[in-house]
């Protein structure tokens, strides 16, 4: 593949911006030289994560976002929007049935979307590092808005997700009375929650049950003073960030419907962030997580490059036969692998 000018990837060149993120994908040599001159200019966009399980429409919402972004901001120019679609069974990597690409919008025409799926390849090991690689691109290529669409289940997803600045959560009627599939770990990095396909029957009671869930996570204030502080009522992990409720909204993405609410609560929440001093602080703690991840990752290879099979299955079978503890086990491949 030749070289890819990172000026014209700065333009926004097309042709630029697709070689730049095929050439990050594959971890190439190239892309990741091209990530040193791209990521000066990166840091302007708003990078927003739709995560939640499979189904619930996170991909027909994602698109019909990117629609309503394109026309209906009001103002001379509605922003560039870039999509990294993470989700192996989404619709804009065709992974869905033919059937449902209908109902998607067209974006194909519009010189100010570019999606981009992912195919995840086997492991997830290394899928964050790559999305932060796609992320960076389209934000050196002066895409205002990003949107990062993943299927919230595992570790990988969260990491995902921790990298954007405005983390939204979709949930949809009739995946159980109980709303099973909301995670307690996907809820706590939810900004904004959607309850999508609010034309089925069950769409109230979602959304009640969503309400009442945040208000057991999101104490009012006045709670918390009665209770004690902030640090002793509330789980540990949940964040002393108590400046912003997450809003809960019902969205129906086929059609369209309370995606202008949805554009208002992300911009709200953007002027949170920069009011607050926020948007310093989250955006300090996604590069720090970013290169978490990236550290992680690297080490993790570096040490299956360095370690020999056998040590490995010898060490395990030790393990599995309780003749080592898995702590000793660890001692023994960090050992037996001399990094
Ligand atoms: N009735 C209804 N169906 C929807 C809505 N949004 C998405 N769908 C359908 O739900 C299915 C899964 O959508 P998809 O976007 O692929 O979900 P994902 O797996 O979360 O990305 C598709 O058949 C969509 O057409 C909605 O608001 N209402
Ligand atoms: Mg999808």
């Amino acid at each position: 593949m030749p070289v890819t000018n990172p000026q014209a990837v700065i333009r926004g060149e097309r042709l630029a911006v697709t070689r730049a993120l095929t050439q990050v994908e594959n971890n190439s040599r190239e892309g990741y030289k091209l990530l040193e001159e791209l990521f000066p200019h990166t840091g302007r966009a708003h990078l927003i994560g739709v995560t939640g399980a499979p189904g619930t429409g996170k991909s027909t919402l994602v698109n019909q976002l990117a629609y309503a972004y394109r026309h209906s901001v009001e103002g001379n120019s509605p922003p560039r929007i870039a999509v990294v679609a993470v989700d192996p069974t989404s619709p804009f990597s065709g992974g869905a049935l033919l059937g449902d690409r209908v109902r998607m919008v067209d974006l194909a025409g519009d010189p100010g979307v570019f999606v981009r799926s992912m195919a995840s390849r086997g492991s997830l090991g290394g899928l964050a590092g790559t999305t932060a690689g796609l992320v960076q691109v389209f934000d050196a290529a002066g895409f205002e808005i990003i949107i990062i669409e993943t299927v919230g289940a595992g570790q990988a997803e969260v990491d995902i997700a921790s990298l954007a600045h405005t983390t939204i959560v979709v949930e949809a009627p009739g995946l159980g009375d109980d709303i099973q599939t909301i995670k307690a770990g996907i809820l706590e990095i939810a900004d904004i929650l959607v309850v999508n396909k609010s034309d089925k029957p069950g769409a109230d009671h979602t959304l009640r049950a969503l309400r009442n869930m945040l208000a057991l996570a999101h104490p009012l204030p006045e709670d918390v003073q009665h209770h004690g502080t902030l640090s002793t009522a509330a789980p540990a992990d949940i964040e002393p960030e108590t400046g912003w409720t997450p809003p809960v909204l019902a969205t129906t993405a086929t059609t369209g419907e309370g995606f202008q609410e949805l554009i208002a609560a992300i911009e709200e929440h953007r002027d949170y962030l920069k009011s607050a001093g926020e948007w310093q602080i989250r955006e300090e703690k996604r590069l720090k997580n970013e290169l978490e991840v990236l550290l992680r990752d690297a080490l993790r290879a570096h040490w299956e490059e360095k370690i020999a099979p056998e040590t490995y299955q010898e060490t395990l079978g030790k393990v599995i036969r309780r003749q080592i503890t898995p702590w000793r086990a660890v001692d023994i491949l960090l050992e037996g692998a001399r990094l």
